[in-house]
């Protein structure tokens, strides 16, 4: 094998191995370090770190305490640029040069100013050979929520979409439609334990009353923070997201208009409440988005319904789409619900993997952005 593709295995592996820790490591990305020697008898991986629950310690160190002495000529893979500044640990860039590596393979620029190519100028300044850019399309996937909040100071935004195999997400006034099977819903499950927090608008906790957690056996402490767009103030007292949220944290988005006496009985309950700008009834998401980035959620789940879809496509801020398309046939075009993406909004698009799931099919897109 050519060194190209040598790279491109162990790379591919610390990208898979960083998603682990996603959603987890604060405002810190969730990244990964492979170690890698060959005696002469092909690569082989000694050890291997993901940046700590709470984002520290950074991944570099606790794949070089894993590989103690072993680490003296390896090669370390790294899904972002190793770290130049003396933040709450000591720079990356300088571990890495202590413990003797010989190579460092990386994917993704540190856009952090303090970092931001000096992590790599140290280690090439050290006499450390460095190949910047393997894999940078995938890694820089995985690590979006960190990308975007840097490039575009807001929460990253997926949204989740189940569409029948006539074309509909769901039924008028008859709550949740079960479109896709069990092995979808596991998956859908883990979509929601990787983001910071899922989204949903108050018309889908009206009729559908959605818990909005992470129900996955040993995954259940995962759920995600709840945000629920409530411009008016019309979410009840008895939803089961505002009843749980002692238990989950929940924030309920509130327009100005909301009375005192709402709000009190609300925060009894244990919810947060973020004010919101409106437009014509709506909340502003462009603002919304900023404050989550602000206070440190850096990735939401758009859930529903149609019309909180339709609105985060319709302001392009849509960075992934995850098109869950059911076997099922709603049927009854009358009180059926059109999906929000259409060809139109397919355009924006690139499809980048597509899985079977059970009878059902998952097809992931990301947004296409200029110079990509
Ligand atoms: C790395 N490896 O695993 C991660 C890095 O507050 P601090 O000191 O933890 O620094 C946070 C910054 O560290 C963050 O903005 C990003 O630049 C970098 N994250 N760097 O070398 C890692 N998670
Ligand atoms: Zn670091």
């Amino acid at each position: 094998m050519d060194q190209e593709r040598i790279d491109q295995r162990f790379m591919a592996a610390a990208i898979r191995l960083a998603r682990r820790n996603e959603g987890l490591t604060g405002t810190n990305p969730s990244v990964a370090c492979v170690l890698v020697r060959d005696d002469g008898e092909g690569a082989y991986v000694i050890a291997s770190g993901i940046t700590a629950p709470g984002g520290r310690p950074h991944a570099e160190p606790l794949a070089l305490a894993e590989a103690g002495d072993l680490a003296k000529g390896a090669t370390a893979y790294v899904t972002l640029e190793p770290c130049a500044h003396h933040g709450r640990t000591p720079p990356c860039a300088q571990t890495l040069i202590d413990a003797g590596v010989a190579r460092v393979v990386t994917a993704v620029v540190d856009p952090d100013e303090r970092v931001n190519e000096k992590g790599h100028a140290m280690l090439r300044a050290a006499g450390v050979e460095v190949s910047a850019g393997c894999m940078a399309r995938d890694a820089a996937e995985g690590l979006a929520a960190y990308l975007i909040q840097k490039a575009n100071n807001r929460s990253q935004v997926t949204l989740k979409l189940a569409v029948s195999a006539d074309g509909f997400i769901g039924k008028k006034g008859q709550g949740q439609v079960s479109i896709t099977g069990p092995v979808a819903r596991a998956q859908s499950h883990l979509m929601r334990a990787r983001h910071h927090a899922i989204l949903v608008g108050a018309g889908t906790v009206i009729e559908d009353n959605p818990e909005l957690t992470c129900r996955l056996p040993g995954l259940e402490a995962r759920s995600p923070i709840r945000i629920l767009l409530d411009p008016k103030g019309r979410i009840p007292l008895a939803a089961k997201t505002v009843q749980t949220a002692g238990v989950t944290r929940t924030i309920m988005v509130l327009g100005e208009g909301v009375s005192e006496t709402h709000r009190a009985a609300l925060r009894a309950q244990g919810c947060e409440i973020l004010p919101c700008e409106t437009t014509d009834g709506r909340v502003a998401l462009p603002e919304l988005l900023e404050d989550l980035a602000a206070i440190g959620i850096h990735s939401v789940l758009v859930e529903g319904g149609a019309k909180t879809a339709a609105a985060f496509l319709e302001e392009d801020l849509v960075d992934e789409l995850m098109l869950f398309a059911g076997a099922v046939r709603i049927g009854n075009a009358r009180d059926a619900i059109t999906s929000p993406v259409g060809d139109k909004q397919f355009a924006a698009f690139d499809e980048r993997e597509s899985l079977a799931l059970g009878e059902d099919r998952l097809t992931r897109y990301t947004v296409r952005r200029k110079g990509r």
